[in-house]
């Protein structure tokens, strides 16, 4: 993939590699003998395509279950690292993935970063997500915000565990040295935000094609912090039937801020597409590289020269610029999500329409 350069390196010789090693003893170095590889003519990502099944995630993260508690965790989460990046804790060199978990009886404590997160529900019944002293109960395939800097917990009071998948612009934010974090100061350890909100008042109030007069955004992220799976599945139905439908993408919706028509978030954006049965797509890749996560279906997705089987709840991941094409078994419904808004902002996205 794209080892491409503008510029090849000059000849070397006896007398410039003693220069160099003069150079290196001042810490200054010459930019030829680097630019190819510090400006790339394509994007070279170190992430590779990659794919972690739900079923084997699923029985690891119950054995977290048994070796430690949500409290003394934090949070009880197995990281999704790319198998290309070992070490990094990181998916793609600009987002972090993970799964987590909180199980029957338990909560989290609150805290807040300046990273924003973002989750999309695998599997709960009765889980929630308090954000800002408001909770939203989490079904499945709901995606839900917790915004830079607001307080966050999370708890399980039904019988069964509580499982999503976690997003964070983590490498985004130590990328500008921006990292804060601190927990809720409560006078005990275990003391939670207070709920202040009726739950659904967020939805009310900005998620029904309605605004409070004389409305001002009072921040970056959307003021809807749960999107549901039941409004957004009967959409995407709705949309299919209705058509056209992408050569790529199949039925693609983007989550949209209700008060602006901009992203959820600044620095991360999500996607969830239906696939007809049968349905095989065109190639197509973009800067933005996405994680993946199965809402319903299975089918197979050619990245690159990589092709990856998927079913529900897997997740896998598309690095930067790689051509990708879907296909689909059955009707399915991918959930993704991307650094898009960041780069768009700055001006660095691109796309383009593929063969592969
Ligand atoms: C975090 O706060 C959560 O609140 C999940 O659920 C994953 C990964 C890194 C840093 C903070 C959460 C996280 C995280």
């Amino acid at each position: 993939m794209g080892t491409s350069a503008f510029f090849a390196k000059p000849e070397t010789s006896a007398e410039r590699r003693e220069y160099y090693q003069r150079l290196e003893q001042k810490h200054a170095a010459p930019l030829w003998e680097v630019l190819g590889d510090l400006i790339p003519a394509q994007p070279r990502p170190t992430a590779g395509p990659a794919l972690w099944r739900y079923q084997e995630m699923r029985s690891l993260l119950l054995e977290a279950g048994r070796l430690i508690t949500a409290k003394e965790a934090e949070r009880r989460v197995l990281i999704l690292e790319n198998p290309s990046m070992p070490g990094t804790s990181l998916i793609t060199q600009s987002v972090y993935a993970g799964l987590q978990m909180v199980l029957p009886g338990e909560t989290t404590s609150t805290h807040r970063h300046a990273t924003s997160a973002l989750r999309f529900v695998i599997e709960s019944d009765q889980g929630y997500t308090a954000v800002d002293g408001e909770r939203t109960t989490m079904h499945p395939g709901d995606f839900v915000l917790t915004p830079s800097w607001m307080y966050h917990d999370h708890g399980n009071p039904g019988d069964t565990p509580v499982v999503w998948l976690d997003g964070l612009d983590i490498p985004i934010v130590n990328l500008f040295g921006t990292s804060f974090a601190e927990s809720y100061p409560g006078k005990t350890p275990d003391e939670l935000q207070p709920v202040t909100k009726q739950e659904g008042d967020a939805e009310a109030r900005y998620g029904q094609n309605l605004l409070p007069l004389e409305y001002k955004p009072s921040r970056l992220s959307s003021p809807v912090f749960n999107y549901s799976y039941a409004r957004s599945r009967d959409a995407l139905d709705q949309l299919y039937r209705n058509g056209p439908l992408h050569a790529c993408h199949g039925v693609k919706m983007q989550y949209a801020n209700p008060a602006t028509g901009g992203y959820p978030m600044p620095t991360i954006g999500a996607f969830l597409q239906l696939l007809p049965t049968g349905f095989r797509g065109a190639g197509y890749r973009s800067t933005d590289a996405a994680v993946y996560c199965v809402a319903e279906g299975a089918g197979r997705s050619k990245i690159g020269d990589t092709e990856l089987d998927w079913r529900k709840n897997d997740v896998f991941v598309v690095p930067s610029w790689y051509p990708v094409s879907h296909q689909a078994q059955e009707e399915s419904v991918l959930f993704s999500f991307s650094d898009r808004p960041a780069q768009k902002v700055l001006g660095l996205w691109r796309e383009e329409v593929v063969q592969n």
